[in-house]
């Protein structure tokens, strides 16, 4: 055990933050078990979860929760053990967080989309005992995956498989049911109860530096932030909240996403794609009136023909967030689908940012929000460090009754990622508006923000160095239309090595690493553009590459 009977490796909230956010009532003691319980017992026959086409009403989706509980516990999972979990969004996603959740074990939410590489380093780093993903998923095979890794992973006992489970793994849907081995006893009522204080799930980020860190929530912070993010995005229990987003993210799991909608006894719709094709009949089918995406999702939204076909009345409110909403595109939303557009500026690591449903215009269109919690402390510095003068850009720092302390077992980047006073360097520049509110307008931090999907520059350059034709990379971000951002890789090539764009984006698939971080773009250069200091320049990387595809787009 840690200090505070925190799980060893996470930095614990100092006990005097920890005290005022309990007698401030922020946490409540309770688990998201305990919360899970009340949830349900209040919304009793009332339809929680809907997907394909199953129905399931908040008793059965208790039932479903306790039996997986017991088949986990039964099958000798303990408070703390770690469980990476690699689901996309089916009711078997929630069955399992809530089981592991009851009985303390330790979800990590990994994305589908996550490949070899990643998969390989979150089990080795957590330390998990178990793996839980769908078979196949969009032609993919999780468990050819899994079992090319399982020789390398000592501490993986359990392979869990939703679906058809082949020999040698766990059938996911017969533990839910209640035809596994050893389910249907009382393995998880008998078993030791976690407290609310400690670790209840990982996030995965994006990385600014390397391979992914770990994202240690409490149940009390956690809790706690479903709770207002559910309350501020205007949930209840007549709401219907279609999830589009993978709910592995933060957005779509717990903020508010699919714990808020449930925390409110509303009705959540799992969508398998944000395509309209599928979300834009979802929302008609189902009567949604609230969904959370990311800005290239919702100008898909806005630009499909597809639009007009379908009867979108009910929407009641979209929240946007995960990379900058554009004001064009932000009052676009009222007059073309007929909902109240929110902002969302958050992080996995903690702090988010709302606009509230009755801001004027200005505020719902020009700016990213203002904190939840009345405790999340921002402050905005310069270089030197010291608080930028007010009105002026600089970097967001943080700290809060939902913001983490600390990564997971990472105390080199924590001393960087942090302040000795606990503040969250959140390596985004913005600038508090006269009405108060956020404005995103840059980072310091070198990540590329896909469309709403962080990759860390550094992790790709990593991986593309080890090409053979590749004599030295930089990976910076590019503009495009839609995802905001896009990856482009400049390339110093070996003498005499021939290079494609097409060959470098085949290298990184059979490297294991996630399709979404390939590069989309290849320059090939002669030499990098250094800082002063001789760094290489990405300010003037970026620069180039952004002129260049004006070039393109005027002679095009
Ligand atoms: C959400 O979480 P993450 O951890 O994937 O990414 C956080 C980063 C922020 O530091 C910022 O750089 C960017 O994503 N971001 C935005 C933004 N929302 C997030 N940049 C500009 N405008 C926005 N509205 O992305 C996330 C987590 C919870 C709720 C919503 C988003």
């Amino acid at each position: 055990m840690g200090v505070d009977g925190l799980l060893e490796g996470c930095v614990p909230f100092p006990p005097e933050f920890a005290e005022r956010y309990r007698r401030k009532g922020y946490w409540k003691g309770k688990t998201l078990g305990d919360c899970f319980d009340e949830w349900t017992a209040r919304g009793g026959a009332r339809t929680a979860v809907v997907a394909d086409a199953e129905r399931v009403s908040y008793a059965e989706l208790a039932r479903r929760v306790n039996r997986a509980a017991e088949a986990f516990a039964a099958l000798g999972l303990r408070p703390r053990d770690r469980v990476l979990l690699q689901l996309h969004n089916a009711p078997e996603f929630l069955y399992v967080a809530f089981a592991l959740f009851k009985i303390g074990a330790l979800p990590v939410l990994a994305l589908p989309a996550h490949r070899e590489a990643e998969i390989r380093h979150l089990l080795a780093f957590s330390e998990a005992v178990a793996y839980v993903a769908p078979a196949r998923l969009r032609g993919f095979d999780y468990v050819g995956m899994i079992r090319a890794i399982a020789p390398h992973t000592p501490h993986l006992r359990h392979v869990l498989v939703s679906g058809d489970a082949p020999p040698g793994t766990i059938a996911l849907d017969a533990m839910i049911r209640g035809r596994a081995p050893g389910a249907g006893g009382t393995g998880a009522a008998a078993a030791p109860r976690p407290a609310a204080a400690d670790v209840a799930l990982f996030m995965v980020s994006g990385g600014t530096t390397g391979l992914p860190k770990l994202i240690p929530h409490t149940h009390d912070d956690y809790a706690y932030i479903v709770d207002i993010s559910a309350a501020a995005a205007g949930l209840g229990p007549d709401s219907v909240f279609l999830a589009v987003l993978p709910i592995a993210h933060n957005f779509s799991f717990g903020t508010p996403g699919v714990l808020g909608a449930l925390s409110r006894g509303a009705t959540v719709v799992l969508a398998p794609s944000p395509n309209p094709e599928v979300a834009l009949p979802l929302i008609e089918r189902e009567r949604v009136t609230n969904t959370s995406v990311v800005p290239a999702v919702l100008i898909q939204w806005l630009a499909s023909p597809l639009r007009a076909q379908h009867d979108l009345a009910s929407l009641a409110a979209v929240q946007v967030g995960g990379s900058r909403l554009g004001a064009e595109v932000a009052q676009r939303v009222k007059p073309l689908l007929g909902a109240t557009v929110q902002q969302v500026y958050g992080m996995a690591e903690g702090l988010n940012n709302y606009t509230r449903l009755d801001d004027p215009d200005e505020v719902l269109y020009t700016t990213q929000g203002r904190p939840l919690s009345p405790d999340d402390e921002i402050m905005v510095v310069g270089d030197d460090g010291r608080p930028v003068a007010p009105g002026e850009r600089g970097e967001l720092l943080t700290r809060g009754p939902y913001t983490i302390r600390g990564y997971y077992k990472a105390p080199e980047h924590n001393a960087a990622s942090f302040t000795p006073d606990g503040f969250y360097r959140t390596g985004d520049l913005v600038r508090v508006t006269a009405s108060g509110n956020l404005s995103v307008e840059g980072r310091v931090k070198d990540l590329i923000n896909r469309g709403g999907e962080k990759i860390s520059a550094e992790e790709v350059e990593n991986a593309l160095l080890r090409h053979p034709a590749v004599q030295n990379v930089a990976v910076v971000a590019m503009p495009h239309p839609v995802l905001g951002e896009a990856v482009c890789a400049c390339v110093i090539r070996r003498p005499g090595a021939p290079l494609t764009l097409e060959a470098l984006r085949a290298f990184l698939e059979r490297a294991g690493i996630a399709r979404f971080k390939a590069p989309e773009r290849l320059e090939i250069v002669d030499r990098f553009p250094l800082t002063s200091v001789g760094k290489i320049s990405k300010k003037d990387l970026r620069a180039d590459i952004a002129a260049r595809l004006r070039a393109e787009g005027e002679a095009a």
